[in-house]
């Protein structure tokens, strides 16, 4: 393949630069750390590399210097489709240059060669009570192939450190096409009788997906819009940062994934979107076919706080501005559903929460997060089973994190491993007698 080639020179080149930086730099300090973030989630605090994404508190996202827009523009599209194609977005990913459409091709048909889900996944899903969180099942799903890894066989046989990147990139290629064919029998053994929809060999990832999910056109654009704005968001969020950890210990691709997908399943990240829409539709009964107005939003937000919850969708770690992903979501909305009663809704939850937690002066960023704004067009396509939908973030995650750690072998990343101190150390520092 052109990208494990690409890549493979990607690594050889950049090498050097992280041996320069240890060998000559390694004292130089990047950060320091205070108790509020030693006690406090070790917000800001720079201590993880990576250059697949880098998040600006004011801009948003950058995928390998792009940002969404010009991430969009730039990549080979899907013939008669608005978005582009998911595996293209992975090669650029890996390896920061942007595929021809050739290359690009060659990823689709690789990836569509890998791609069938093992029985005996099915037989895992199809065992587990059928109430069983979908978040619980995609990450059962990921961990069950575990026996699969290359790594873990090239390993045993003994290999040098210098080689570890290739048989986890085999992994990662290995796993990555199964996750939207895992989501889509789980959403189909779940909520459709287990009734389920063979894959089209014509179909690229994102097209395949919504076939296999059973929702026309122009769904396949909407899943490929979704797997790749949710994909990377540096390396500090929850899910991004456990499969990095997990895998630092030399952990296979499918332990390191299943574990952050498991970090993603927690109501402050991923499984906000699922919050989001379950707070709108509890709304929506409350005024019993009353219109909302923005004064009911607001009390509802207001209850919402004063009952010591947070309002699911707003607020962030880093940014500090509208995020870029629910601008560009929000974008496809205006132009595919601008009058759908849910997204008019959501707009007036837009233009109110901000103010009110302003007014309760506790987050530090009052404004939405991509999950403020993904439910509802999941919602206008007829995909109304919210707890799915922090599986929808899973697929796209899984992107940006496998991507991160095929880089982590490369680089010879070492075992995380930070430092904790006692409360009496801290009050110590702190001089408190
Ligand atoms: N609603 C109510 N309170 C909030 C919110 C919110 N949306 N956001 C922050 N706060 C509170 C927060 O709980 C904290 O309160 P306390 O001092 O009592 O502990 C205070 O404001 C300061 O928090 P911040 O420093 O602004 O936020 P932090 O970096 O700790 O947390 C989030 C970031 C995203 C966890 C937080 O904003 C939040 O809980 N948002 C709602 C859940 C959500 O949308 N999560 C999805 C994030 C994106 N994703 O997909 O992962
Ligand atoms: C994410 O996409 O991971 C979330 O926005 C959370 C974060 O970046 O902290």
């Amino acid at each position: 393949m052109k990208l494990k080639k690409t890549l493979a020179k990607k690594i050889e080149e950049h090498r050097p630069r992280t041996t320069r930086l240890l060998k000559e730099f390694g004292d130089v300090e990047v950060s320091k750390v205070t108790v509020a973030q030693a006690i406090g989630g070790a917000r800001g605090v720079r201590c993880l590399v990576t250059d697949v994404s880098y998040l600006d508190p004011f801009e948003g996202i950058r995928f390998r210097g792009r940002t969404i827009p010009e991430t969009f523009e730039v990549l080979p599209k899907v013939p008669g489709r608005e978005y582009p194609y998911v595996e293209g977005f992975f090669y650029y990913l890996m390896t920061s240059e942007v595929p021809t459409e050739k290359e690009t091709l060659e990823v689709v048909e690789e990836f569509k060669k890998r791609r069938a889900l093992p029985q005996y996944v099915k037989d895992v899903l199809r065992a587990m009570p059928r109430d069983t969180h979908p978040m619980t099942m995609y990450s059962a799903g990921i961990l069950a192939m575990q026996r699969e890894s290359e790594f873990v066989k090239q390993y045993n046989e003994g290999m040098s450190k210098m080689e570890y990147w290739d048989p986890m990139f085999e992994d990662v290629c290995n796993l990555l096409p199964k996750l939207p064919v895992l989501a889509a029998f789980i959403y189909r053994l779940k909520y459709k009788d287990d009734d389920q929809i063979d894959a089209n060999p014509d179909l690229d990832m994102g097209g395949n997906f919504a076939h296999q999910m059973g929702i026309a056109e122009p769904y396949d654009d909407v899943a490929r819009m979704y797997f790749i704005l949710h994909s990377d968001h540096e390396s500090g969020n929850v899910s991004a940062h456990t499969t990095h950890l997990v895998a630092s210990a030399l952990s296979d691709a499918y332990y390191a994934l299943s574990a952050g997908i498991n970090g993603l399943a927690g109501p402050l990240h991923g499984l906000a979107n699922q919050e989001v829409l379950s707070w709108t539709m509890k709304f929506q009964e409350q005024l019993g076919g009353k219109e909302p107005t923005e004064e009911l939003v607001r009390e509802a937000l207001w209850d919402t706080l004063n009952s010591g919850q947070v309002i699911p969708g707003y607020g962030h770690a880093v940014l500090r501005k509208t995020d870029p992903r629910y601008t560009s979501q929000r974008e496809f909305c205006l132009k595919h559903l601008p009058d759908y009663p849910l997204f008019k809704l959501i707009s007036m939850i837009y233009k109110v929460a901000p103010g009110v937690l302003e007014e309760q002066g506790k987050a530090k960023n009052p404004w939405p997060n991509v999950d403020a704004q993904s439910g509802v067009i999941q919602w206008y396509y007829g995909l109304k089973e919210y707890d799915f939908y922090t599986v929808l973030f899973g697929v796209g995650r899984a992107l940006g994190v496998l991507a991160n750690i095929t880089w982590d072998r490369a680089l010879g990343y070492a075992i995380e491993r930070p430092k904790s101190v006692t409360t009496a150390m801290l009050e110590e520092v702190a001089g408190i007698k």
